[in-house]
């Protein structure tokens, strides 16, 4: 019974987010998914990200959380259009949370929007946002074996940032293992290195978003 309402929830999810597909294809929007454990570093490299981008840019966030605005608050200090989610008790974003938060928003003035997923690693790798490509990311105090423990995530998404690097000198973690665990899971799997407090890796990560954003509005 259990499962037979969870593939209806989901079903229903997924006709939402071909809506949400039409929609940024109509408006040309290019939409990321980002996804981790709770404090992997999602706002902060949204932080850093909204930061190295010029005033000019038309990129906006929605951010999800159980409770609290502190992360549309952190982000809207860059400038750009933030809207905080708040799901009460619900452990992922869903497609009907997003549309419903796009409803005021001109999508003709947003080429990028950047969705921060609730912290969580597994409920919300179920749920299409519509979105063109899920990141996941993994911080260096998570450690290493994460892919392994969790593979939907890292099977579904196209990149997995590795960040916190700047921590390697202070915590157990082998860099190189934790790559080979999630190449194991998703071979092939594209990884960046990233640190949000000494600005790493952000040169590398903003060009794996224009390159991906370009072959997205070509397809
Ligand atoms: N040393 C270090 N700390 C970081 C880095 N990135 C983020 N942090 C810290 O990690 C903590 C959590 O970062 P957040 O950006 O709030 O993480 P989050 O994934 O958005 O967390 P939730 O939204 O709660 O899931 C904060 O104290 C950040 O300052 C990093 O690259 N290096
Ligand atoms: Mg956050």
């Amino acid at each position: 019974m259990r499962v037979e309402v969870e593939e209806k929830v989901l079903s229903e999810n997924d006709k939402l987010a071909a809506g949400l597909r039409e929609r940024y294809r109509k408006h040309k929007v290019f939409c990321v998914n980002f996804i981790s454990s709770p404090g992997s570093g999602k706002t902060a490299l949204l932080e850093r990200t909204l930061e190295a981008l010029p005033k000019t840019a038309k990129v906006a966030v929605l951010t999800g959380d159980l409770q609290t605005e502190n992360d549309a608050r952190r982000l809207a200090k860059a400038g750009f259009p933030v809207k905080q989610i708040t799901t009460g008790g619900t452990c992922h974003l869903d497609a009907t949370m997003i549309s419903r938060a796009l409803d005021d928003w001109d999508l003709e003035a947003i080429d990028i929007l950047f969705v921060e997923n609730v912290g969580n690693l597994v409920c919300p790798t179920s749920y299409d946002l519509g979105e063109h490509a899920k990141i996941v990311l993994l911080s260096v105090t998570e450690g290493e074996d994460k892919p392994l423990k969790y593979p939907s995530i890292f099977a579904a998404a196209e990149l997995c940032i590795i960040n916190k690097i700047d921590l390697l000198p202070y915590v157990p973690f082998n860099l190189e293992q934790s790559i080979a665990n999630a190449r194991q899971v998703h071979p092939g799997m594209e990884v960046v290195q990233t640190s949000c407090t000494k600005v790493q890796g952000l040169e590398t990560w903003m060009a794996w978003i224009e390159r991906r954003r370009l072959q997205a509005m070509q397809g």
